[in-house]
């Protein structure tokens, strides 16, 4: 190749190479790969002596001016890596950490924990069970006539598929968690003490209070001489423990099929505390719960003997519970996935 072109081809190397060189060492093999004792640059210049005479003067001028010009640009570079290095690392310390976006439990979740870890210590065992139910677990064993209102199709949400078990009824979504209750009772004998968390469905048209889907915590506690009395024991420690030492519960009769006596479960208003005001619609008592002894048909279904074993039983909404706690006034804020509302528990 001619030696012009050729020290044309070692420049237009070397400067990109040089420009991008990231250490003193690297700096060195690019200094002896292009102008070292054994380089193609020294080559070229032992040979000029060789040359014809009208090139000689001509390479020789351009064989020094690229030496020249790759010694300076070593030692510039050679310079820069050796001030950025005293300069430090280039991480600005005084700039602002960034956020690390943390996430958090949802407010059901949140109060389903809350009000299972005061039963817990009692000796509740938590248990889960299907939210696609027979007629037969979320009615039948629960002593709920044929008749019952409840079981219309306006009041419950009936699964369009074959049922696997002709004679446990149709299928349907569970409207309270009370099956799993039942299907844990089957299974077991007495002693059982037993909470159970679970979304629950019932097609009620949508407003502030009601949403088609929504949380129960059940619970149900079976033994050989289980009161009334250890009813309200029980209640009233778990309402305490869950709105604070100072509050005020009473029971109130009610009706429950699978219940025998029943009880609604009111506590002082929290907003109020009594006097009455928009939380409670001016009666001073807010409803929690509902409670009451195991008929005896609910232990006759699942084969116990109501003469030998008596037992209570509880239901609670989580939404409910969650909303008198925070002072929140519509049920569809927990299903609606807005981060300005979740964000706040
Ligand atoms: C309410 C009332 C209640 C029960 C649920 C129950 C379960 C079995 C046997 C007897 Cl297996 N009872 N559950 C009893 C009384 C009340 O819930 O207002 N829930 C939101």
């Amino acid at each position: 190749m001619d030696p012009v072109q050729e020290l044309e081809q070692l420049l237009s190397e070397a400067v990109p190479s040089v420009e991008q060189a990231r250490s003193p060492d690297e700096l060195e093999r690019l200094r002896v790969k292009f102008v070292g004792r054994k380089s193609r640059l020294a080559d070229i210049m032992k040979s000029i002596p060789q040359l014809a005479p009208e090139e000689r003067a001509e390479v020789g001028r351009r064989a020094n001016h690229l030496k020249r010009s790759i010694e300076s640009q070593l030692a510039a570079r050679r310079e820069a890596l050796s001030s950025a290095a005293k300069a430090g690392p280039l991480i600005d310390v005084s700039l602002p950490g960034r956020a690390f976006p943390r996430g958090r439990l949802h407010p059901v979740t949140h109060t389903i924990d809350a009000i299972l870890s005061i039963f817990v210590p009692m000796g509740f065992e938590i248990v889960e069970g299907p939210e696609v139910e027979y007629e037969y677990y979320n009615f039948d064993a629960l002593n709920i006539p044929h008749d019952h209102p409840s079981r219309e199709s306006f009041d419950t949400f009936f699964v369009d598929l074959p049922s696997p078990e002709p004679k446990k009824g149709r299928l349907l979504l569970r409207s309270h968690t009370s099956p799993v209750q039942i299907r844990v009772m089957e299974r077991r004998k007495p002693p059982l003490r037993l909470v159970v968390p679970g979304k629950v469905y019932r097609p009620d048209p949508l407003d502030p209070s009601h949403s088609f889907m929504f949380h129960q915590v059940e619970g149900l506690m079976v033994d050989d001489r289980t009161s009334f009395a250890d009813l309200k024991g029980v209640i009233e420690h778990f309402l305490k423990a869950l709105f604070g030492a100072k509050t005020k519960t009473r029971f109130r009769p009610h009706y429950f099929p699978f219940t025998e006596p029943s009880a609604e479960v009111d506590i002082a208003c929290t907003s109020c505390g009594g006097r009455g005001c928009s939380t409670c619609g001016k009666k001073g008592w807010l409803e929690i719960m509902g409670c009451g002894m195991v008929h005896p048909n609910v232990f006759r279904a699942v084969g116990y003997d109501p003469q030998r074993v008596q037992g209570f039983a509880f239901g609670m909404g989580v939404e409910r519970i969650a909303m008198l706690k925070h002072g929140i006034t519509d049920i569809r804020l927990f299903f609606e996935n807005d981060l300005r509302f979740l964000e706040q528990f």
